[in-house]
């Protein structure tokens, strides 16, 4: 069941409702309805949290757990996450829109293994030694840093922020999440699990609300010593530039623009295939979405007619239909926003829509948006350099390899690139000089969780994963300590 409101939840509890906060209202984005209340945390309430979470940290309860108390709890969260699903799934595609099948498939069991992941990595994470001086051993202590801020979208709401939380406390850290103000639900059945799975009261905190207010408030904080955020370019800027101020580790992850490129002698089917699942999944709101389709000549008239013939094809509806392919686009802003780049496609001489670029028109209620696939001529088309995060691909022709690579290098983005090819020559030189975080070769949206995801360019600063998780959520310290007596200087003796 949906609740009615939100509030924050800090120190194990949730906070009571006060009725002069700023409220906010949750839309189900398929039928427009108001389905719960958001009570937006201020800048008191999230000093509270940080204040809550640094006393946590400061007891050790957690940060001086040891590893495999942390391990059985992180692994115990995975646990009750999957049994639990049906009810956080139910929260999450209420809020988001994104199709049932789409939850089941991915976002809920990424997120628990994203606690299985960070279960295992600190159980076999090792420090480096030195000893090549023969009269020292220096060693490398990895420590928590202590209180991680988490701010987190919405095209994926569990998925991500499980992420972060897992890395961050996985390595004794506490945090305080905020949830995008648009997707607050799932976090709420979320966050009642905790206290089963054994985490102390104060580790994991949850603020919410906007960004201007709950964001800014937590950016600013003392009391918070790192930030990992995923979001949008701009925010990332602004982020960014106010944690600098009480100089906060970060980690950005931001927009996108991914070129997928196909070359004449790629498997067609499966290119085809990982295309529509690259730009269509998650209603195409996401930032690894392979948005900018560039297809060799000689089979892009094919290429076309195919992908357009699919995605005339896919179904729209009820995102609570498990037969759902896609569902309604987060919100009317968001809606908004996607229609206004299909008009600048309308209105620019050289971009055909070959498919949708509207709102469909069965549904009288709901965000949706028709699969849309537009032909481009020039990639300086605003349509091929500004991130539409929707299901809404372009498709731009070239010819031969050195024209595919200097289109997919030129975009302000760099996180994600797509290449299909059977040409083991043409792969190896494309994933080299193509600028961007991870390069996905005949395959569509593989996270290893044990690699670094992040992008280059305006897609972000710093990466995610494994180690590189560990290396933003610990302190360093190195520690050396001689072997042997040998003479130490003495200053100050001079008689
Ligand atoms: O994101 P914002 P929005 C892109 C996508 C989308 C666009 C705008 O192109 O259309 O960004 O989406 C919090 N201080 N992506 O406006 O604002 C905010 O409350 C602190 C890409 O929804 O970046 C939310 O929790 N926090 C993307 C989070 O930042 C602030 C995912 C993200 O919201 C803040 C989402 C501030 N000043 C959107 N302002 C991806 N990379 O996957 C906002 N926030």
């Amino acid at each position: 069941m949906t609740p009615k409101i939100v509030t924050s939840f800090i120190g194990g509890e949730w906070v009571e409702p006060n009725e002069s906060s700023h409220k906010i209202k949750i839309i189900h984005p398929a039928d427009e309805q108001h389905i719960s209340t958001l009570y937006e945390a201020d800048t008191n309430e999230v000093s509270n949290a940080a204040e809550t979470a640094k006393k946590t940290f400061d007891s050790g309860v957690w940060s001086n757990a040891s590893v495999d108390d942390r391990k059985s709890v992180l692994l115990a969260i995975k646990d009750l996450i999957i049994e639990n699903k049906e009810e956080i799934a139910e929260q999450e595609v209420m809020n988001t829109g994104a199709p049932i099948a789409q939850a089941y498939g991915r976002q809920i069991p990424r997120s628990a293994m994203n606690f299985e992941f960070f279960a295992e990595f600190i159980s076999q994470a090792s420090s480096p030694v030195f000893d090549q001086n023969p009269d020292y051993i220096t060693y490398v202590r990895r420590e928590p840093i202590g209180v991680a801020g988490l701010i987190a979208p919405w095209n994926a709401p569990m998925a991500l922020a499980t992420m972060k939380i897992a890395g961050a406390i996985a390595f004794g850290n506490s945090c305080i999440l905020k949830p995008s103000e648009l997707t607050p639900l799932g976090f709420v059945p979320f966050m009642n699990l905790l206290k089963k799975a054994g985490l102390p009261d104060g580790v994991i905190n949850m603020v919410n609300g906007r960004g201007s207010v709950t964001g800014t408030a937590i950016t600013q904080n003392e009391n918070i010593d790192v930030i990992a955020f995923t979001g949008g370019t701009e925010t990332g800027r602004v982020i960014g530039a106010e944690s600098g101020k009480t100089l906060k580790k970060i980690v950005t992850e931001l927009g996108g623009k991914s070129a997928n490129i196909i070359f004449s002698d790629a498997d067609f089917e499966r290119a085809l295939d990982a295309a529509m699942v690259a730009i269509f999944s998650n209603n195409g709101q996401q930032c690894l979405a392979g948005s900018r389709i560039l297809v060799e000549k000689p089979i892009a008239k094919e290429f076309k007619k195919r992908m357009v013939e699919r995605a005339r094809n896919l179904i729209i509806g009820d995102p609570f239909d498990s037969k759902t392919e896609i569902g309604p686009l987060i919100s009317k802003e968001q809606i908004e926003k996607v229609m206004s780049f299909a008009q600048t496609a309308e209105e620019s001489d050289d971009t055909n829509i070959l498919c949708g670029g509207k709102r469909c028109e069965s549904f009288q209620k709901g965000y949706y948006f028709e699969p849309t696939i537009v032909e481009t001529k020039s990639n300086q088309n605003t349509v091929c350099q500004e991130e539409i995060f929707g299901p809404f691909a372009t498709i731009l022709e070239f010819d031969g390899i050195d024209e595919a690579i200097e289109l997919a290098n030129d975009s302000e983005f760099g996180l994600v690139s797509y290449i299909w090819s059977t040409d083991i020559r043409k792969i190896m030189r494309a994933q080299a000089e193509i600028r961007a975080g991870v390069v996905w070769v005949n395959t569509p949206l593989m996270r290893e969780l044990r690699a670094p995801f992040g992008g280059y360019k305006n897609s972000g600063i710093g990466r995610d994963g494994g180690e590189w998780s560990r290396n933003l959520f610990t302190e360093e310290k190195t520690v050396s300590i001689p072997l042997k007596d040998f003479p130490i200087t003495k200053l100050g003796e001079n008689d």
